[in-house]
C-alpha cells in the first residue's frame, strides 16, 4: 500500500519536473513575470522598512534642574518664561534646522516660512531625577535595531548641567554623566566587528550662565573630568584593593572603565578613541544665550 503511494508519487513529481523543464509558452511567462517582478517585491520590502524620511533626534540629558525643559521649551516657542515642572517621562517635539545658513538663529529658524533649506529633527526631553535616568540612558545604548523600527538615528546628546550649582557639587552631575559616556563607549564598541553605528558626539551645555555663581565652561570642563576621575577610580577600587594588579583585572571590569583604560586622569579628550566628541559651550536660557547649543545641533542633522 505503502509502496504504491510513493511510486505515484515520484511519479507525479517526474511529470511535474519534466513539464517545467519542456519549453512552453506557460512555464515561459511564468519564468519571465517571476524574473520581473522578484526585485521589484524585494526593493518595495526594502524602502518599505527603512524609510528615507528617517528623522534624526537629540537626546537632551542632564541632572534634574539643569533647565532641559526650559531648552526645549525655549527653542519649541521662542520664549522660556512659562514655568516647568520635574520631567516624569520623555517628551519627544519636531523642529527645524536650517541646512545652509539660511536661518542662522534658532528663532529664524523655527518658523515655517523661513528662507533657504530646511531639515526637520526630533528633539527628547528626559527627566533628570536619579530614579528615572533610564529613560534617556536606555536610549543611548538601544542602537541600530531600533532606529530601523522607530525610523530615528540618534545623530548627538546635549548633556545639560547647571553651571551654577556646579560649583558646589559636581558629583550627582558627574555620576550621570558618567553613565551616558559609558552607555555611548559600549554603543561604539558593540559595531566594531559589523557596521558600525553612527559615532555620537556630546555637548555638554553649561547652562545659567546668567547667575553670577556661574562657572565659566573651562572650569565646568575642568571641574567635571576632575569628578568623573574620581568616580571612575571609586568603581574600580573594589578589584583594586583586593590585590589584583590592573594588569590582570578581567574584560568585565575594563567593560566599565570610561576613557583610556588604566590612565590615572580622565579627560574628554580620552573619549576620541571611541570616535566620541565632547565640547563643553557656555549659554544661558533665560537669558536667551543658547545660539552656540543651536549651532551645534544644527550641525549635526
Ligand atoms: N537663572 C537661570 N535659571 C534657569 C535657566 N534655565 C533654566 N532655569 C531654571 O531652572 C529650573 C529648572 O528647569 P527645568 O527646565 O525644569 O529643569 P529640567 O532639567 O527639565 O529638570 P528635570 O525635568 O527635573 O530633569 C527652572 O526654574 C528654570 O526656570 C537659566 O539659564 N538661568
Ligand atoms: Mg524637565
Amino acid at each position: 500500500m505503502d509502496r504504491i503511494d510513493t511510486t505515484a508519487i515520484m511519479d507525479e513529481l517526474k511529470r511535474i519536473v519534466e513539464y517545467i523543464m519542456t519549453p512552453s509558452t506557460p512555464v515561459f511567462v511564468v519564468g519571465f513575470l517571476i524574473v520581473l517582478f522578484v526585485p521589484l517585491l524585494i526593493h518595495f520590502l526594502i524602502t518599505h522598512t527603512t524609510p528615507y524620511t528617517t528623522l534624526s533626534s537629540i537626546i537632551l540629558a542632564g541632572p534634574s534642574g539643569s533647565g532641559k525643559t526650559s531648552l526645549l521649551t525655549l527653542l519649541e516657542r521662542g520664549d522660556a518664561s512659562a514655568p516647568t515642572h520635574t520631567s516624569q517621562a520623555a517628551h519627544a517635539i519636531e523642529l527645524t534646522v536650517s541646512t545652509d545658513g539660511g536661518a542662522p538663529t534658532f528663532r529664524e529658524a523655527a518658523r515655517d516660512d523661513a528662507p533657504g533649506k530646511h531639515r526637520k529633527f526630533l528633539l527628547v526631553d528626559t527627566p533628570g531625577h536619579g530614579k528615572l535616568r533610564g529613560a534617556a540612558l536606555g536610549r543611548l545604548s538601544r542602537g541600530e535595531e531600533s532606529k530601523a523600527k522607530r525610523g530615528q538615528g540618534l545623530k548627538g546628546v546635549v548633556f545639560v548641567v547647571d553651571a551654577a550649582a556646579l560649583a558646589e557639587d559636581a558629583r550627582d552631575a558627574a555620576a550621570y554623566l558618567y553613565d551616558v559616556l559609558l552607555a555611548l563607549q559600549r554603543r561604539a564598541g558593540a559595531g566594531k566587528s559589523a557596521r558600525r553605528p553612527d559615532a555620537v558626539p556630546v555637548l555638554i551645555a553649561a547652562n545659567k550662565n546668567d547667575l553670577f555663581t556661574a562657572l565659566p565652561a573651562a572650569l565646568v570642563k575642568s571641574a567635571l573630568e576632575a569628578e568623573l576621575g574620581r568616580i571612575r577610580q571609586s568603581r574600580s577600587k573594589g578589584l583594586l584593593d583586593s590585590g589584583v594588579g590592573i594588569d590582570d583585572i578581567g574584560s568585565e571590569e575594563q567593560d566599565g572603565w570610561v576613557g583610556e583604560y588604566g590612565s590615572e586622569k580622565f579627560s574628554f579628550a580620552q573619549m576620541r578613541e571611541f570616535d566620541i566628541d565632547v565640547q563643553v559651550l557656555g549659554g544661558s536660557v533665560l537669558g536667551g544665550k543658547v545660539d552656540k547649543w543651536w549651532d551645534w545641533i544644527a550641525e549635526l542633522i
